[in-house]
């Protein structure tokens, strides 16, 4: 009889502290995300090897922007279609994240840092904890100094909150300190980080926080943290007779 492997699949998968860190990016439309994405490259791109992954309902156009940004390898960025609502991709069926997770880790390993960028989406959209180690949700000051207060699973309990454009608030009338203390508040402690791509002392404080998760997550002492399912919500349907319908991905 030829011999068998006798490999289990827990066996093949790796332990999670041996494959790359997986973060999430996740937040309104337009907060800045794929921003942020570009300045954690452009600032550990040459002491980390780093894959992307973005989310799009329709387009590609957030993995184009990053790879005309020259920030990374523009085979190292690769865009999913996810044709849903975004939400659904990152939390109820993660089967073609993870998927491209692999694919990017396997092609170009061994890497240090995915980061998997959602597509935009409502105030309460997170990531399962099945694809990220961890997650950062983005704010901006220009949607307004209440809403860190307001709550929701990503502000209260994602890894890291960042309130974002800093730059703009004297333009919009927000007060972020005040902001920052509110969210600070709101997580009950939990890390909040005041950013602007323009500010580099900020860009330095979000490099170092991904450091620190990276080195927690080698030595196996990070322990991922599912912020909650999102809230009922809304989907406009102009087939449905009431011309949309409100459903929940808990
Ligand atoms: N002033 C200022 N503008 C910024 C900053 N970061 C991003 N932006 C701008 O905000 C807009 C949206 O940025 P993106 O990075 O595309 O935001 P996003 O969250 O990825 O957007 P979606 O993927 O469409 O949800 C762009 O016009 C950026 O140039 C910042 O720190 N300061
Ligand atoms: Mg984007």
């Amino acid at each position: 009889m030829p011999e068998t492997a006798t490999t289990s699949p827990a066996e093949a998968a790796p332990a999670a502290k041996d494959r790359a860190l997986r973060l999430g990016i996740a937040g309104p439309v337009g907060t800045g995300k794929s921003s942020l994405i570009a300045s954690v490259c452009r600032a550990l791109s040459e002491e980390l090897r780093l894959g992307v992954i973005t989310n799009d309902i329709y387009t590609d156009e957030d993995a184009r922007f990053l790879r005309s940004a020259g920030v990374l390898d523009p085979e190292r960025i690769r865009p999913i279609e996810t044709g849903a609502c975004p939400h659904t991709a990152i939390r109820d069926d993660v089967t073609a994240n993870l998927m491209a997770a692999e694919d990017i880790e396997r092609d170009f390993a061994p890497l240090d840092v995915v980061l998997i960028e959602s597509g935009g989406d409502n105030l309460t959209a997170t990531f399962s904890p099945a694809l990220v180690d961890a997650q950062i949700f983005v704010l901006d000051v220009a949607g307004g100094g209440d809403v860190a207060r307001k709550g929701g699973p990503g502000i209260g309990r994602a890894d890291l909150l960042v309130v974002n454009k800093t730059d703009l608030a004297p333009h919009v009338g927000v007060d972020v300190e005040q902001m920052v203390a509110d969210a600070t508040e709101a997580r009950e402690g939990r890390a909040v980080l005041a950013l602007s791509r323009t500010d580099e002392g900020s860009v330095s404080a979000l490099r170092q926080w991904v450091l620190t998760v990276l080195a927690a997550h080698r030595a196996g002492e990070h322990i991922p943290q599912d912020p909650g399912p999102m809230a009922p919500h809304f989907h406009a349907d102009e087939d449905h007779p009431d011309g949309g319908y409100v459903h929940s991905h808990a």
